[in-house]
């Protein structure tokens, strides 16, 4: 997409950070709710975000697309229960089209630093290109799962074959008849092995440690289907909540009460036997942890895929790459010709690759050194005027993000009406944030996240500022009006233009 706006000066209402599904939102919802001088700045080449970024083969949500959607767009044309990345991209690109947002967005405009200027009241943004806007509030919605992570192996840059991260990925490379090695058990391994498996000559599946594995049960929508859904849209309501609350009453096992995951547990027992009659081969699938601990997989292809001839899961640990191949730690080299990394992101630093600085010059990264903490995962004191979407314990390990950005956007958006107001700047009083944080980690400590395995939920000391530990209506009932005893709400010290 070619920049659709340039930037001459003007002070924008709102600027945002990144054009997925949160920035999308909040796009849309400050169109609908009649403001128009705002901006999106998208890093990437176009809209869409993760279902932009993730091209690898298999890619797809792991939650219901009829959930994993707008409400407020819904789509009846779904191919599938769980569409693949590039529906939901389409979806995204319709959508924001529909809504008349795509005027709004810059794609190539990554911004590399807001600094909010005290004085004037002011977001002041510097793009990577050395462009600069400024802005009355911040929004920031790069995403969670947005910086790729490559873990440090002994020799990996002496490989002279093909390397590829799942969410770097090359659609022109051939992997016909490759010898190939995949890093990493996770959500994107299961997904693109399967997905490649009957494609490579060979291929070596370097597990660290098993997820539970729990059937997707995935199905087509025949055409009647979607004509139904077009025709009758509480057709598709009905749907949509059914697998929203199906989806809740896991987070009571996950978050209240975790002796629950232990029934639920059985049925993925019960699979893995059923799916993997090698003993040998199942003993190396069984996870030690309760599920739920790290991300359930949902898959109904991956162990299938690990019992074909040309698939060896290898437990040993990887000691060294090399020119030719992989190294274990019992000193065998498998030769491999590419090795794709389904290692996953940099989650917990997930801002830091914007130089965000608040109040006195503060910087983000240092204030979240210890792990990230917001209010409501939306906003940070010493930061006013800048809202975050899928923020700190706000991401979760059992229903649609969608629906909590959705909730995002809405608060943000209440929030910003004191300035539309006349404020100038509007910032969560401290006391309220460390309060708010102490209650979260009480109730985090009784969540199956905190039951001993390690993931990428989890801060290097072991605390967890990723998931929102409690039920998502919760979340939408505590985020569906911003109390104003919770914030310093200041008059602007200049005059505001309030532009429309
Ligand atoms: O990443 P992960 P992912 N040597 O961090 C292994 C979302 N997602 O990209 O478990 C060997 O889960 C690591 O091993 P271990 C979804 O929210 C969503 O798969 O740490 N292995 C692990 O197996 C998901 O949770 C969709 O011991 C190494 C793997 O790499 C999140 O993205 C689709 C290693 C990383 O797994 C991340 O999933 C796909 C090393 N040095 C993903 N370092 C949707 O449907 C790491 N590993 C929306």
């Amino acid at each position: 997409m070619n920049a659709p706006f340039r930037l001459d000066g003007q002070v924008l209402d709102v600027a945002i950070i990144g054009a997925g599904f949160s920035g999308l939102c909040m796009a849309i919802k400050l169109k609908e709710s009649g403001r128009t001088n705002f901006r999106v700045f998208e890093k990437a080449a176009d809209i869409g975000g993760t279902w932009f970024l993730n091209r690898y083969p298999g890619c797809a949500c792991d939650v219901p697309s009829h959930l994993y959607s707008f409400s407020f767009d819904q789509n009846p044309n779904w191919s599938r229960a769980y569409s693949p990345a590039p529906e939901i991209w389409r979806y995204q690109k319709v959508t924001a089209e529909k809504h008349g947002v795509l005027p709004f967005i810059r794609c190539n405009a990554e911004v590399a630093r807001a600094e909010y200027d005290e004085d004037a009241q002011l977001w002041r943004l510097t793009l990577a290109s050395g462009e600069s806007v400024a802005a009355r509030a911040l929004v920031a919605g790069a995403g969670i799962l947005h910086v790729p992570f490559t873990p440090t192996i002994k020799g990996a840059e002496s490989f002279a074959g093909k390397t590829m991260h799942t969410a770097n990925w090359d659609d022109g490379y051939d992997l016909a008849g490759k010898r190939v090695a995949v890093i990493g058990t996770g959500a994107s391994a299961i997904q693109l092995v399967p997905a490649i498996a009957g494609q490579v000559g060979r291929l070596d599946l370097y597990q660290r440690t098993p997820g539970w594995v729990i059937p997707r049960m995935d199905y087509d929508f025949k055409e009647t289907s979607k004509a139904r859904f077009a025709r009758f849209p509480f057709l598709q309501r009905l749907l949509r909540n059914l697998i929203y609350w199906r989806a809740e009453m896991l987070a009571y096992g996950f978050t209240q009460n975790v002796k629950l995951i232990g029934k639920f547990q059985k049925l993925a027992e019960t699979y893995l036997a059923k799916a993997v009659p090698d003993p040998a081969l199942r003993a190396k699938l069984t996870p030690d942890f309760p599920l739920g601990c790290k991300r359930v997989l949902i898959s109904d292809d991956y162990y299938p895929a690990l019992q074909r001839d040309n698939v060896e899961v290898i437990t040993d640990v990887i000691s060294e790459i090399r020119s030719n191949g992989v190294v274990t730690a019992d000193g065998r080299l498998r030769e491999v010709d590419a090795i794709l990394y389904a290692t996953g992101f940099r989650v917990t630093d997930w801002l830091s690759h914007v130089d965000i600085r608040g109040k006195g010059g503060r910087k983000l990264i240092d204030d979240w050194k210890d792990g990230a903490s917001a209010y409501y995962g939306v906003a940070v004191s010493g930061y006013p005027n800048m809202f975050l979407l899928l923020g700190p314990n706000t991401g979760l390990g059992h229903n649609s993000v969608v629906f909590m950005i959705e909730a995002q956007v809405r608060y943000a958006l209440d929030c910003m009406k004191w300035l539309w107001a006349g404020a100038g700047s509007v910032e969560v009083k401290a006391e309220v944030q460390d309060a708010f944080n102490k209650d979260l980690a009480e109730r985090m400590k009784r969540t199956v996240w905190m039951s001993g395995c390690k993931s990428w939920y989890l801060n290097a000391d072991g605390t967890n500022s990723t998931l929102w530990p409690g039920f998502t209506v919760t979340y939408w009932w505590k985020t569906r009006a911003a109390a104003k005893r919770d914030f310093d709400v200041a008059p602007a010290v200049v005059p505001q233009k309030v532009a429309a």
